[in-house]
This record gives structure tokens, sequence and C-alpha cells, in this order.
């Protein structure tokens, strides 16, 4: 790569990154999500290692003030000074203040894919100062119970894996992956009449979910609400209970990441090994699938794994400890037309097979190219022996943001900026790539 380019590339996302700080965290988009959401703060923390480690720590730390009694790390946490209808659903949607165990600040109730274990390691690694380790000793415990809520109360279906109860959890919202568990969720867009979506004020409406959608979304949180956000008798009331790839690949990730720190802070690290060595087994006996050859999420409703081949499946190879069989199973499920993983890309990855007929290049996580799904599979191509895919995939995306810029999601075929234009966790993960 020529050097002014990547000199004009780390000056673009230190700018993009600077532009979203907002004192204690870092937004994910001035206009779209005005406040700090949970996997974004842990993409952004890697980013921030790289250039000012001390928001890296401060990031991460903000977002782990604000965990709940029994360890869930909620998917959002609510500026005070940005109250009153910037974003839909608010706190006042959400009423986190009602609920046990609920932390001072303002919240949702639900979480997202816990990849900070694995940032705190890679700052950690970037940086090994006497500021990191202590942050360190401050996270371990707070990533710990983070880890033992997944295994623990979410544990639904009873075989080792964390379950998601709404589609926001997995961060890849409107997935086809969702759309069978989401159609049976008896919604009526009559109930937007009473709220009022903000995203389609920023965003095109025919880059964001629908309607339905939304509907849906709604009714899933207030069904969690209702029960103030309880994970007991999940089974016999909540309409949404699904096993996701990510989640658990995350969860397992972690565990690999924790046996790291907890060496760092005099902790001992066998627990955590063991942990992931249970986790990744189970993902590989209940997600895998060898007839498709590739990863399903698992309906704990039905007992049906899910049938879309959705990027999700691609996922696991985040787990260090996957087995040579489902690795190469997964390059395979990438290198193919559905995907188009290859040592130089023609086109950008895609959210969604793009050879299914649901795919749709505009919509948000129905077929755009995202940079954190690259990254999470660029790390994993690079962990499990695959050089040249990976430094082919870290080009393409290169050229995604050399091309548009740091937008929050691409069209898979031209490469076109879509969404919000100045996104966070782009910038922050495209300064790792470049490293
Ligand atoms: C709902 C902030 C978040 C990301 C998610 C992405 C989107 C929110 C929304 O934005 O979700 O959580 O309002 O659409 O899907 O992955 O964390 O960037």
């Amino acid at each position: 790569m020529v050097d002014a380019v990547v000199t004009r590339l780390r000056a673009l996302a230190a700018d993009t990154l600077a532009g979203n700080w907002e004192h204690d965290h870092t937004v994910p988009s001035r206009t779209l999500y005005p406040h700090q959401w949970s996997w974004d703060s842990a993409f952004v923390a890697v980013g921030w290692a790289h250039l000012r480690p001390d928001r890296a720590w401060r990031e991460l730390r903000t977002l782990f003030a604000a965990q709940w009694a029994d360890g869930r790390v909620p998917h959002i946490v609510f500026n005070p000074a940005r109250r009153g209808g910037a974003y839909f659903p608010g706190p006042d949607f959400w009423a986190s203040a009602r609920a046990d165990g609920a932390p001072a600040v303002a919240t949702s109730g639900l979480l997202q894919p816990p990849v900070h274990a694995l940032a705190a390691w890679l700052a950690h690694r970037r940086a090994p100062t006497a500021q990191a380790r202590s942050a360190l000793r401050w996270l371990y415990p707070r990533l710990v119970a983070q880890q033992r809520y997944l295994a623990g109360r979410r544990d639904v279906g009873g075989a080792g894996l964390a379950c998601i109860v709404h589609p926001w959890e997995s961060g890849l919202d409107n997935s086809p992956a969702w759309d069978l568990p989401l159609a049976a969720v008896p919604a009526d867009t009559a109930v937007l009449r009473a709220y009022r979506r903000r995203d389609t004020d920023h965003a095109d409406v025919a880059h964001r979910p629908t309607d339905l959608d939304y509907a849906r979304y709604v009714a899933l949180a207030e069904s969690y609400r209702a029960h103030g956000y309880r994970d007991d008798g999940l089974p016999q009331r909540h309409p949404f209970l699904v096993e996701c790839p990510l989640v658990n690949a995350a969860a397992g990730a972690a565990e690999h990441a924790l046996a790291g720190i907890a060496a760092v802070v005099g902790a001992d690290p066998g627990p955590h090994r063991d942990r992931a060595a249970r986790i990744t087994a189970a993902v590989v006996d209940r997600l895998y699938d060898p007839a498709s050859g590739t990863f399903h999420p698992r309906d704990v409703r039905t007992g049906a794994l899910l049938p879309a081949r959705t990027v999700l499946g691609l996922l696991p190879l985040i787990l260090p400890d996957l087995p040579r069989r489902q690795v190469d199973a997964i390059v395979a499920e990438a290198r193919s037309a559905r995907f188009g993983l290859a040592a130089r890309m023609e086109r950008p990855l895609p959210s969604h097979d793009r050879t299914a007929p649901d795919f749709e290049p505009v919509r948000y996580w129905r077929g755009p190219s995202w940079i954190n799904i690259g990254w999470l599979l660029w790390r994993g191509l690079r962990g499990h022996g695959h050089p040249e895919l990976a430094a082919g995939l870290a080009a393409s995306m290169i050229r995604l943001v050399a091309t548009a810029g740091a937008h929050e999601y691409f069209h898979p075929d031209t490469g076109a900026g879509l969404g919000s234009p100045r996104f966070a966790w782009t910038a922050a993960l495209l300064l790792d790539v470049l490293a």
C-alpha cells in the first residue's frame, strides 16, 4: 500500500474517532446513535489503543460502570445530556431504573456480543503499561461476571450456550437469520403509533429495518421489560430465544482472552481455558450443521437450526481452538460464491449469502458489507493459518474506506458508503487492520 494512502486513512480514522469522542465514551455516530453502545465500545477501544490508550481504557471503564448486578453489560448506556428523544427506543422506553439490579445510569436491558475481553486483551498487548495493568485489574472481575451471566442465567437451552432474547442482542438486527423466529412474534405495526422511530430521520428508509421489524423489536423488548428483564421462566413466556453463533463464539474467544488477562492480574488462567474448551465444543455440537457445512443459529423454542446462510455462520472462526474440520468448512463457505472471500477479492464481503433470493444489497444486515464483521473474520483467518485470505480481506476493507470514507456499512457490489458517514467502529478497526 502506498504510504500516502495509509497516512491519509490513519488521519481520517483518528479524526472520526476524535469527532465521536464524548467526555468518557465514543458515540457510534453523532446523528444515528448518540449514546454509548456495548460492542461498539469494545471495537472502538481496539482503535483507541493505537492512538490514545488512555481513551481505550476510559471507554471500557465507562461501559462496565453501567454493568448490572447480575453481570449483564447493557447494550446501550444512555448519555444523560442527550435525554429527550434523540434515539428510539430511549431511556424512558427501557425504564431500567424500575428493574432490580440496574445501575444508577439509564441503560437498556439487553446485551450485545461479548467482544470486550478480547478488546481489553488487545489493548493491553498493544501498550502493556502500568496504566493498562491497573485497568485490567479493575476490569477482570467485571469481565468474569459478564461471562458468568451469559453461561448461567442465559443458558436457557441448558447445553452450555447463551441464548439471546432479541435480535438487537446479536448486533445484526435484521439479519435474515432471524426472519423465521421473528415471524412467530405477534406484532402489529399499529404499536408504532405510540412511538416515533428516529433512525429514519437520519438514514434512508430503504437502508433500515422495516416497520414490521420494528413492531416486533418493540413487542419483544416490552415482553422482556414486563418481567423486569429477569431471565427465569423465559421458555414459558418469551417468544424469541435463540443461540447465536456470534454471541457464543465471542463468549468462547472471551475466555481465551481472560486466560491471558488472568495471568497479567495474578489470577488463575486454568478455569478460563477449561471454559473456553467447553464453549467451543458446545458451539460445534449445537450450531454446526454437517449437511450445510456451516454454522447456524439454533431456535431454542423449536429446537431447530435456522436455515439462512448469513455471515454469522462464518464467525466461529474467531474461536482459537475451533477444530480443523470446522475451520476448513468455514473457509470453504467463505470462499464460495455466497461470500466471495479470496486473496484478491472482487467485491466486499457481504453480510448475507449473495446468491440467496432474500439478499438485499442496501438494507442494513441483509447484504451490505460491515467492517466489524470483516475484522472478526480477518482475525480468525490469521489465527487459523490463512494469511493470504486474511490479506485479501484486509485489502478489500481498506479499499472500501479509502474510496467511500469511514461509513457505517457499504454496498456489497459497488462499495458505495451507506448509513452514517462517520462511524466509530469503522475508523477504529481500520486502524487495527492498517497497523
Ligand atoms: C440497535 C450502534 C448499533 C450497533 C448494532 C447496529 C445498530 C441499533 C439500531 O446500531 O443497532 O442496537 O438502532 O439499529 O445494528 O450492531 O451496535 O452502532
